[in-house]
C-alpha cells in the first residue's frame, strides 16, 4: 500500500490533546483592531518584565529598515493608522510591503516598532486608553498559557497581519532577499539520544536541524515528503520544506528526550518524539513541549513529519496509543 499525506497527518491521532493556542487566537481575531494592538502591547510588555526577545540583528533590521524609516517621519495619527492597517490586513502600500515579509523579519519590524513606542519615536498606545471587556478575556486566557505558549500566539498573530499577498500575482512580487543567519545561542549538540528512538533518519534530521545543516536535513526526505508545522497544512516536496526551513528554522534548538516507534506490516515506521524546543528569539530562557510525529517509509527515508506544540508538560510522557 502506498503512503499518502492524508493517511500520515493521522499518526498518532489519539495521543493528541487539543492545544489551548487555537482557541486563544480565536478570541484576539473577534477583536476590534485597536484592541487588536492594545492586547499585544499589553501581552508583550507584561511578558516583557520575566522573559525578553532578543534584539534582532542588524542585517535582518536592515530588511524592514525602509518601512520604519517611513513610519518614523509620519504624524502620530498616520503612524496608528499604519498600525491599524496592519492588523486590519488593508491593502496599502506599507501593508503589502509587510506582508512580502518573512516571519522572522515581520518580528523584528514589530520588535523595533516597540522600541520606538517605548521611546516615544512612534506613537503609544493612547494615554486614555480603557481596556474593554474583550481584551480583559483574551489577556487572562493568555496568563494561564505556558510560556512557550504565549510566545507563539504572539507569533502567529504578528505573524497574520498585513495584507495578503498569496493573492497576488508573481509580477507583483519584490526581488527576493537573502535571510539572515541567527546567531546560535547554545553550543552544537553533535549526538542525539532519543529515549526509545534508534531511527537513523529521526536522529540525524535533529543532528542536520540543530546544526542548521537543512541540505543534509532535505536529502533525509523522500522526493515527494512533507513537513506539518504547529497549525499548517503540510509543506510538500523537497524544495519547499527547503525554502521554508531557511526561512523559519535557523538558530532553533531542538532537544527530543524520548519517543517509540510501531513498525506496521508494510516495514514503514511510525514515530513519535516529544521534547523541547527552544527558537533563537528567547534562548534558553523559553522551552516549547512539542512532538515530532514522524513516517518512515520502508527504505528509512522520512515520507511525513508534523511539529505539534504540546497542550501541557503531562503530554510529553503521553507517547501510546490506547
Ligand atoms: C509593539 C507591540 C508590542 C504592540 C503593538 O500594538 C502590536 C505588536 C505586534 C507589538 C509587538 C510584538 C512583538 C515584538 C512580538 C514578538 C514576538 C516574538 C519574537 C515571538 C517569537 C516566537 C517564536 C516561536 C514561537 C518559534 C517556534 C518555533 C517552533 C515551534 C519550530 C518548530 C520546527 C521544528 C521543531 C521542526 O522540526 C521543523 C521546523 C519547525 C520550524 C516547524
Amino acid at each position: 500500500m502506498s503512503l499518502t499525506i492524508e493517511s500520515a497527518q493521522n499518526i498518532f491521532s489519539k495521543t493528541q490533546v487539543p492545544s489551548p493556542i487555537p482557541a486563544t487566537i480565536a478570541l484576539f481575531d473577534q477583536l476590534g483592531v485597536d484592541d487588536q494592538l492594545a492586547y499585544l502591547w499589553f501581552a508583550y510588555t507584561e511578558m516583557g518584565r520575566t522573559i525578553t526577545p532578543a534584539a534582532p540583528g542588524a542585517a535582518r533590521l536592515q530588511l524592514a529598515e525602509n518601512l520604519l524609516a517611513q513610519i518614523k517621519q509620519m504624524s502620530s495619527e498616520e503612524q496608528t493608522q499604519v498600525m491599524r492597517d496592519l492588523a486590519n490586513r488593508a491593502d496599502t502600500p506599507i501593508s503589502r510591503s509587510y506582508g512580502f515579509f518573512s516571519v522572522n523579519t515581520k518580528l523584528a519590524f514589530w520588535y523595533e516598532l516597540g522600541e520606538l513606542m517605548k521611546q516615544g519615536v512612534v506613537a503609544p498606545i493612547p494615554s486614555g486608553y480603557q481596556m474593554s471587556p474583550g481584551v480583559q478575556v483574551v489577556l487572562e486566557a493568555t496568563k494561564k498559557l505556558d510560556a512557550g505558549q504565549q510566545i507563539t500566539v504572539l507569533r502567529n498573530t504578528v505573524v497574520g497581519m498585513g495584507f495578503d499577498t498569496s493573492s497576488l500575482g508573481p509580477s507583483s512580487y519584490p526581488k527576493p532577499v537573502a535571510e539572515p543567519a541567527f546567531e546560535r545561542t547554545a553550543p552544537i549538540v553533535s549526538s542525539v539520544k532519543i529515549d526509545g528512538i534508534t531511527e537513523a533518519a529521526v536522529l540525524s534530521y535533529i543532528e542536520a536541524m540543530n546544526a542548521d545543516n537543512f541540505d543534509a536535513a532535505i536529502n533525509l526526505f523522500t522526493p515527494d515528503g512533507a513537513l506539518q508545522p504547529p497549525f499548517q497544512k503540510p509543506i510538500v516536496g523537497r524544495d519547499a520544506i527547503a525554502k521554508y526551513m531557511r526561512e523559519e528554522a535557523q538558530g532553533l534548538n531542538m532537544m527530543p528526550k524520548q519517543g517509540i516507534c510501531e513498525v506496521q506490516p508494510d516495514g514503514s515506521k511510525q514515530l513519535k518524539v516529544t521534547g523541547v524546543v527552544q527558537t533563537p528569539w528567547f534562548g534558553v530562557n523559553v522551552g516549547m513541549n512539542i512532538a515530532w510525529r514522524f513516517l518512515i517509509n520502508p527504505q528509512g527515508q522520512i515520507f511525513f513529519v508534523a511539529i505539534d506544540m504540546l497542550a501541557s508538560p503531562e503530554e510529553l510522557l503521553s507517547l501510546r496509543r490506547v
